[in-house]
C-alpha cells in the first residue's frame, strides 16, 4: 500500500516538469500535452463512469437473481418465458447509451484525424472577435489556435525503418535546396560498452540521464505553440508512430502516406515508441520529441542546415522555458 501511495504521489507531484515518459508504478495516462490528448482523457473519464454504472447494475441484478430465485428460495418457479416490456427496455436503453457514447467519441475522432484548415481557423477567430462574440471566441479557441494558425504548419515527414526513424523537414532547406533530413536511433543501454559508444558517437556526456529505450541520439525537434503536420510512411514493414502524451498514433505503411497533426504549447521532452510489431528490434526504435521555443528551434534549424547535426542536437539538450524565450533570442 505504501508503495502504491508513493508511486501515486510520484506520478502526480514529482513528475519531471519537462519530460513526458512512463513512471514506475504510475496509474492512468501520462499528462496530456495536446488538446487532442485532453479531449481523449475527458472522454475516457466519462466512459469510466458509464462502465462503472453498467458493471454495478449487472452485478446487483445477478446477486438479486441468485438470492431471490435459487432452488431453496423459489421452490415452484413460474412458467412464463417472455416479457415484452422488459425486452424493449433492455434493447432500447443500451442502444441509447451507445448513441450517447458515439455522440461524444465521433467529434474527438474527427478532431484528431482531420488536419485542421488553418486559413479557416484564423478567419473564424477574426470574424467572431469582429462581431463581439467573445464567449464563442473563447469556446472556439479551446480547440483551435488562431495565433498558431496565422503562422502556418511546421511540416515533417516521418519514415519508419527497421529499426529507427527518419525525419525530414521539407520546408527547411539548405543552400543547395536540400531539406533537413536525419535518422533518429534509439540509445542502447545495458550492454557493456554502450556508454562508451554513445559518448564517442555523440560527444555528449549525458548517457546516465537518458531514459532506457526512450531516448535517441538525434531527436525530432518542433517549436512550441505551432501546428505540426506530419506525413508518415515506412521503408520496409509497418511501423506505428505513437506519442502517448500527445494521444497520437499513426501507422507508417510502406507505399502509403498517412497524415496527422499535433500542437504542443509546453516546451519539454516527450517520448513515444513504435507501436506496431515490426521485427526483432521493435522495442528499440523509440521516439523522442523535443518541443522548444521558436527561437531555439530556429537556431537548431540553422545548425542542421549547416550540417552540424551534433551541435544541433546539443543545442536542444537544455530546453528554454517560454518565459526565457526573449532572453534566449537576444543571447543568440
Ligand atoms: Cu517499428
Amino acid at each position: 500500500m505504501r508503495h502504491l501511495i508513493a508511486a501515486l504521489s510520484a506520478s502526480i507531484f514529482a513528475a519531471p516538469a519537462f519530460a513526458a515518459l512512463p513512471v514506475d508504478g504510475a496509474l492512468n495516462f501520462q499528462p496530456a500535452a495536446t488538446r487532442i490528448a485532453e479531449r481523449a482523457h475527458e472522454f475516457h473519464n466519462v466512459l469510466l463512469w458509464v462502465i462503472t454504472f453498467i458493471v454495478a447494475l449487472v452485478t446487483v441484478l445477478l446477486i438479486w437473481v441468485m438470492v431471490r430465485y435459487n432452488r431453496a428460495a423459489n421452490k415452484t418457479p413460474r412458467r412464463f418465458s417472455h416479457n415484452t416490456t422488459v425486452e424493449v427496455i433492455w434493447t432500447v436503453v443500451p442502444a441509447l447509451i451507445l448513441v450517447g457514447i458515439a455522440s461524444l467519441s465521433f467529434p474527438n475522432l474527427y478532431y484528431q484525424n482531420v488536419t485542421p484548415n488553418l486559413g479557416e481557423i484564423a478567419a473564424t477567430s477574426k470574424s467572431l472577435l469582429a462581431s463581439g462574440k467573445t464567449a464563442q471566441h473563447l469556446a472556439y479557441t479551446k480547440n483551435n489556435f488562431p495565433d498558431a494558425a496565422e503562422k502556418g504548419f511546421v511540416n515533417i515527414k516521418v519514415q519508419g525503418n527497421q529499426w529507427n526513424w527518419t525525419y525530414s523537414y521539407p520546408d527547411i532547406t539548405d543552400d543547395t535546396g536540400a531539406a533537413i533530413e536525419f535518422v533518429s536511433n534509439g540509445i542502447h543501454k545495458g550492454r557493456p560498452g554502450d556508454k562508451e559508444i554513445y559518448e564517442a558517437n555523440t560527444g555528449r556526456t549525458d548517457f546516465d540521464a537518458q531514459p532506457v529505450n526512450l531516448a535517441v541520439d538525434y531527436p525530432m525537434v518542433v517549436p512550441a505553440g505551432r501546428y505540426v503536420r506530419y506525413y508518415i510512411a515506412a521503408a520496409d514493414v509497418i511501423h506505428s508512430f505513437t506519442i502517448p502524451s500527445f494521444s497520437i498514433k499513426t501507422d507508417a505503411v510502406p507505399g502509403r502516406l498517412n497524415e496527422g497533426w499535433f500542437l504542443v504549447e509546453e516546451p519539454g521532452v516527450y517520448y513515444g515508441q513504435c507501436s506496431e510489431l515490426c521485427g526483432i528490434d521493435h522495442a528499440y526504435m523509440p521516439i523522442e520529441v523535443r518541443v522548444v521555443p521558436q527561437a531555439q528551434f530556429d537556431r537548431w534549424a540553422e545548425l542542421m542546415k549547416a550540417g552540424d547535426f551534433d551541435a544541433a542536437a546539443t543545442s536542444v539538450m537544455n530546453i528554454a522555458g517560454l518565459e526565457t524565450q526573449t532572453k534566449f533570442a537576444s543571447n543568440n
